[in-house]
């Protein structure tokens, strides 16, 4: 059956992916983004499709969901992604970034909830743990006590207990995503679309500390199946109990393995440099997943080594183009 969805932040990474399936899966859907971080070529694929209407605004516009309603008509299901994305920037930005990735959802979540919609689906993220050494991380390790890094991390947080404690709301504690279309071009860029990047150009990727730190790497792909989950669509019958998820894999690899990894599968001869450890980096961070996979079918399909073959295709693919 044919669903109303709302997307924010359909410009970026996520978000694109997410409408993309969406619409494969022949759903409506309405998107939203005010390109502070999204890209407009991130929607080329399905910006003419019949079922997609694209609204350029901040999540800040007030009554932004009912005004949506009103002109579009029929949306059963929010998934709230826009957000300040960058960790470093939010430090700079406090109040801003408390507007934007707290204040507009519970302003969000307070319209879904008036109007009826089904489910309320929001970007949460492994920052709201802090620095928290218990491994694997279980989504209640998150208390009132926990000190978070950034106020990006905070404000996550706020979003996600609010999202959480709805009759509508769905949070997914997302862990490190990779794949086709990361932005690799900024110093905060995700390191797996930074090291293919350096990789592809045969030039040596750079490590920030001793390489020995951990993360849990997870593919779009799945991520955007874990969106669909939430909501009870596609291979999800029924939508997720409203709560907080990690999404993530459940395994670890160092940015030490990481980097020989995808320097085996590009060919890149080049090595790899070190510099000092990035300022208020975590050393560990690995999901637990057992509340994702115990409450629904749920899995992550894409291993690393595949997850980044994929990615290292599309970018050489978007080179090639580039370049004739
Ligand atoms: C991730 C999220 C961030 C926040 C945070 C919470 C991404 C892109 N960022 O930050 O939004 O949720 O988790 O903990 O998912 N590195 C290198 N070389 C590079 C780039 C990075 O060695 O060129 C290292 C970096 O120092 C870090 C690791 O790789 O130890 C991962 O870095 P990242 O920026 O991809 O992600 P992270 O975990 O800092």
């Amino acid at each position: 059956m044919k669903r109303g969805c709302l997307v924010t932040g359909v410009a970026g990474f996520v978000g694109s992916h997410l409408a993309e399936a969406l619409l494969a899966l022949d759903h409506r859907v309405v998107g939203v983004d005010n390109f502070f971080s999204g890209h407009r070529e991130n929607m080329a694929s399905f910006a003419d499709h019949p079922d997609f209407r694209f609204h350029e605004s901040s999540v800040e516009e007030p009554g932004l969901l009912s005004r949506l309603g009103r002109e579009y008509g029929g949306l059963e299901v929010c998934f709230h992604l826009a957000a300040i994305v960058s960790v470093p920037y939010s430090v700079d930005h406090e109040e801003e970034t408390l507007r934007v990735n707290w204040d507009a959802t519970e302003a969000l979540l307070g319209e879904a909830e008036a109007m009826g919609l089904s489910r309320f689906v929001f970007a949460g993220s492994a920052a709201e743990y802090g620095e928290d050494e218990r491994l694997p991380l279980l989504e209640g390790y998150v208390t009132p006590e926990t000190r978070h890094l950034s106020p990006y991390g905070r404000a996550k947080h706020l979003s996600t207990q609010r999202v959480a404690a709805s009759p509508i709301g769905v949070a997914l504690r997302c862990f490190n995503i990779y794949g086709p279309r990361q932005d690799p071009r900024s110093p905060y860029s995700g390191v797996i679309s930074r090291f293919i990047d350096f990789a592809v150009a045969g030039q040596s990727m750079v490590i920030f500390g001793d390489g020995l730190q951990t993360r849990d790497f997870i593919y779009v792909g799945d991520v955007v199946s874990a969106y669909l989950a939430a909501a009870g669509l596609g291979a999800f019958p029924s939508p997720l109990e409203p709560g907080v998820y990690n999404a993530g894999t459940g395994v670890g690899i160092s940015i030490l393995e990481l980097a020989d990894t995808i320097r085996d599968l590009t060919g890149n001869p080049s090595s790899h440099r070190f510099m000092p450890e990035r300022p208020g980096d975590i050393r560990h961070s690995l999901a637990s997943i057992a509340a994702l996979r115990d409450r629904s079918a749920w899995r992550p399909g894409v291993a690393l080594r595949e997850g980044l073959g994929r990615t290292i295709a599309h970018t050489l693919s978007t080179r090639r183009t580039a370049g004739s």
